[in-house]
């Protein structure tokens, strides 16, 4: 059964939200893959057929040094160098070779947030302490490898955009658990246990048009009351085309979207994803699902990592 997170009452509702939706405990006391779990063999043979004219779509925004980071919080953007040239190692029959180097905070781009991203009250996901996280070994628990092999299934789009008509939802714009049911019933499509789901609100397209100014300040995104929409479907990670998937200003705290999906939950975030080409797609076909294939890199003991997602339909 599952545990509560915490005992005794909170002055932060996102708090008790936490302790009401929390998994830990749910596939035992050692686990370190969260909501993952619900990607079972049966759901990546459904993921798989979703795969049926075999179109292909990269989700991933460029890893190079045109990205949105500003250095805040020593977030920068990847910093791409050639380390051997071709004339460096110019052997006798004319071989020449190339090697490139680069350097960038994991969190920095197209990325997924593993579960030793954020805790509160000294705790992570099932139980972990925080200082579990040292400087020396990084992370011993929840690090972002226990999420392979993975994270491969059905993902599903939620266009909330195009539900409410506009190019880019405004800054500060709460999508709410009606949202979601609304674009279900829009798109006709039937979310299910262990989908990956893909919540578009136009920020990426707003990042194309206007550029990355101010990008970071604000953004729409999902509330506080989403957390039991996807807790109630079994969604077994959620990634948007914004910076932090959850509304900004926060509702009431910094991230707590964040604090009750990854700590409480146990469900990793997806960010900075680029839905434009599968979101047009889809508006043309009228099909919200498909496989999606976005693995993290196996960074031992990391607690983030980019990923170069793919859906295929
Ligand atoms: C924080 O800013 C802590 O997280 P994220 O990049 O996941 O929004």
């Amino acid at each position: 059964m599952c545990q509560v997170a915490s005992a005794g009452r909170h002055p932060f509702p996102h708090k008790a939200l936490g302790q009401r939706l929390s998994n830990w405990g749910r596939w035992g006391a050692e686990d370190e893959r969260g909501t993952l779990n619900f990607i079972t063999p049966a759901r990546i043979v459904v993921a798989a057929a979703e795969a049926r004219e075999g179109r292909v779509f990269e989700l991933s925004i460029p890893l190079g040094s045109n990205g949105p980071q500003t250095g805040v919080a020593n977030r920068t953007n990847p910093i791409h160098l050639m380390s051997i040239m071709p004339g460096d190692l110019s052997a006798p029959d004319g071989m020449c070779v190339a090697d490139d180097f680069i350097a960038m905070p994991l969190q920095s781009g197209t990325q997924w947030d593993g579960l030793a991203h954020v805790g509160y009250d000294g705790l992570l996901y099932n139980g972990v302490s925080a200082d579990t996280i040292t400087a020396m070994s990084g992370v011993a628990r929840n690090a972002i490898d226990r999420a392979l092999p993975g994270v491969t299934g059905r993902g599903v789009l939620l266009d909330i955009a195009r539900l409410h008509g506009v190019e880019w939802l405004p800054a500060g714009h709460e999508i709410t658990p009606e949202d979601l049911d609304r674009a279900c019933v829009a798109q006709r499509v039937e979310v299910g246990s262990g989908d990956i789901l893909l919540v578009r609100t136009g920020w990426r397209r707003k990042a194309l048009v206007e550029g990355w100014g101010g990008w970071l300040d604000a953004e729409p995104g999902l509330g506080l009351a989403c957390c039991e929409w996807l807790h109630r479907h079994e969604i077994a990670a959620v990634a948007s085309d914004n910076y932090a998937v959850e509304v900004q200003p926060g509702q009431g705290a910094y991230l707590p979207v964040h604090c009750v999906l990854i700590r409480d939950m146990g469900m990793m975030l997806g960010e900075i994803f680029d839905l434009e080409d599968l979101s047009a797609d889809c508006a043309a076909d009228g099909r919200y699902s498909f496989l999606l294939v976005a693995p993290p890199l196996r960074v031992a003991n990391g607690v983030g990592s980019p990923t170069s997602p793919i859906a295929i339909k």
